[in-house]
């Protein structure tokens, strides 16, 4: 019996070459500053709602749809994939007890600098106002595919990176249970590389030759489909590093201990079979999709929650757990003692309290007739501020709070106005998500400018002001956030001490025999996962295609 409750190969005295942490610092460091553009036009964004125009003073700035496309592309898209190629390169090699591939992890970076040099400048010069759906009709300038393009190659590239390492560790360790952090990593970019397929086909296949005139037409309906054949789990992917934290690393800020290892992959495994065939419920309004199988889609939707589910009471117990050592007795006095001088913690706590209302709306959206009710409205934003907005970008800000330090191996500087970054934010998300989400029950508009047009019912006024306030709350937040991430860099000081990743121990270890095995046999549940992609969009596909390319490119900016 393997009595190990450890989630890395060696628990004590590792630490990457300084070559491979500068290369994961340099990943980190471009992901915050994409999200610092992305957050000042994040600002603009939300002050549209209470019709403040401040895109105006923007240097370069032509319209609101130039803004909002920088605002959805670099925090989406550009913040979030840099971010998790370093973070999950991290955990991969601590937990692994091994380096990864120098070269590849550059190539990786590189590849991610080139994409964002491109899609930017589309879309800083005005030729790519598509927002980060790029439906078409509506036409970018090539550079924008490309470099969309460019920055799923990526992660590709740190995918392969991850899956050699794996491979590499296999055959010195035959047999051995893959230790539970780079099983949480592997897993994360395993779905996400069978995810990204319909993105690279949609980018590379039909939208680069269309925008260089290579094609006439284009086939919305199925551009969208294969978008959001990507889309719903492109979602995980922003949100599974976010759990990653949640699972190894809080319940060690906490002084808890995670609940259940075998646990914990089952709820990896669930996302990787089920995070991809769900697109519809992103086109139950869409015509040319049967019914039957939007159904099917909604109901492997209610599939996907399920994981999440688990992870708000497996997360909970090893907080509780954390709480009742430092002194918690009762139902919730556990929960007060918990740490909450420690920002990296903090800011996690809070992530999860919002994300649990952002999960609930999730459920709204994907119920059939519900969603008739919110579909196109702000009700939409208002949900995924909660989760995107909240969960995956307030988590990310709580683990900067260590591994920042760590890369640095410089100590955290204001860890005070670190607490306050993340009340302050967490604070702006909920009021701009309660004027989002009121307003869309009203039927508001999502991704209108409504500057300088009347509201058109008065409880939109209301709506729009709690959008405009929340949003400011939030980039004060953030800018807290900036400031405490910039003292630290520059003027923290130096340690000793070589740290470590704070990670945790599970109360029950991987078992090293029986069917718990099986779950580490990642080529079965890819298999598994394979078979159920084509029981979901093979029907679509196989009546659909070759497609009906007739519609005309459209430019209107
Ligand atoms: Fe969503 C639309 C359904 C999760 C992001 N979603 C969007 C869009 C985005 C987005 C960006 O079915 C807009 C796309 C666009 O531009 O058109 N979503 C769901 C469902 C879930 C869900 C069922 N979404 C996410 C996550 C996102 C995200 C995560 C980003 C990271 N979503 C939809 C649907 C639409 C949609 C439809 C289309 C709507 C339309 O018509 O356009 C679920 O995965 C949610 C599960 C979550 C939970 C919450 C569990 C709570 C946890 C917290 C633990 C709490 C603890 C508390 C431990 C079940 C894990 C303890 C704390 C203490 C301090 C004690």
């Amino acid at each position: 019996m393997n009595t190990s409750t450890s989630v890395v190969q060696r628990p004590e005295g590792f630490r990457l070459p300084e070559g491979q942490l500068r290369v994961i610092r340099w990943m980190v460091y471009l992901g915050f500053f994409a999200l610092a553009i992305g957050i000042v036009n994040g600002l603009g964004q939300a002050l549209n709602y209470a019709r403040v125009d401040i895109l105006q003073y923007f240097p370069g700035m032509r319209n609101y749809y130039q803004g909002l496309t920088v605002h959805g592309v670099v925090n989406a898209i550009v913040f979030i994939f840099a971010f998790a190629n370093g973070f999950l390169a991290l955990t991969t090699a601590r937990a692994l007890d091994r380096p990864l591939k120098t070269g590849l992890l550059w190539a990786s970076f590189g590849a991610m600098v080139a994409g964002f040099l491109l899609a930017g400048f589309a879309m800083g010069s005005g030729q790519a106002s598509v927002l980060y759906t790029f439906y078409p009709p509506l036409q970018a300038h090539w550079s924008f595919y490309l470099g969309l393009a460019l920055l799923v190659v990526s992660t590709w590239i740190l995918a392969v990176t991850l899956f050699l390492g794996l491979a590499a560790w296999r055959k010195e360790h035959p047999g051995a249970r893959i230790p539970l952090m780079a099983f949480i990593s592997v897993a994360t970019y395993a779905m996400w590389v069978l995810a990204s397929l319909g993105i690279a086909v949609e980018v590379v296949g039909l939208l680069l030759p269309w925008s260089l005139g290579l094609m006439d037409h284009s086939d919305p309906l199925l551009s969208r489909s294969l978008f959001w054949y990507s889309g719903h789990a492109l979602v995980y992917f922003w949100l599974l590093p976010a759990y990653l934290s949640w699972y190894i690393m809080v319940p060690k800020h906490a002084d808890g201990k995670l609940f259940s290892d075998s646990l914990t992959r089952v709820v990896f495994l669930m996302f990787l079979a089920l995070s991809i065939p769900t697109g519809f419920h992103h086109q139950y309004t869409d015509p040319g999709i049967g019914t039957g199988m939007k159904a099917l889609h909604a109901f492997l939707t209610f599939g996907v929650f399920f994981p999440s589910m688990v992870t708000a009471f497996s997360v909970m117990y090893a907080l509780e757990i954390g709480g009742r050592r430092r002194g918690g007795t009762g139902l919730v006095d556990w929960f007060f003692k918990l740490d909450w001088k420690n920002p990296a913690l903090v800011a996690q706590l809070l992530a999860m309290l919002t994300f649990t209302l952002g999960g609930i709306t999730g459920l709204i959206n994907a119920s059939y007739n519900l969603n008739q009710v919110v579909h196109n409205t702000t009700w939409i934003p208002g949900h995924f501020h909660m989760t995107v907005g909240s969960a995956v970008t307030l988590s990310f800000m709580g683990i900067a709070y260590w591994l920042v330090p760590y890369l640095t191996q410089r100590r955290l500087v204001g860890q005070g106005m670190a607490l306050v970054s993340s009340w302050v934010y967490t604070a702006g998300v909920l009021i701009m998500a309660r004027g989002l989400i009121s307003g869309g029950l009203d039927g508001m508009p999502r991704r209108t400018l409504v500057m300088e047009a009347p509201y058109e019912k008065p409880s939109w006024e209301l709506a729009g002001m709690l959008s405009g306030f929340g949003g400011t709350l939030m980039f004060v937040g953030s800018a807290l956030f900036f400031a405490v991430l910039a003292g630290t860099i520059l003027m923290g000081r130096k340690v000793e001490e070589p740290m470590d990743l704070p990670f945790t121990e599970t109360v029950r270890g991987p078992a090293d025999h029986g069917w718990e095995v099986h779950l580490d046999r990642f080529r079965y549940w890819i298999v598994a996962t394979i078979i159920l992609i084509v029981i979901a969009y093979g029907p679509f596909l196989a009546q659909y295609l070759p497609g009906h390319f007739t519609s005309p490119p459209y430019r209107f900016f």
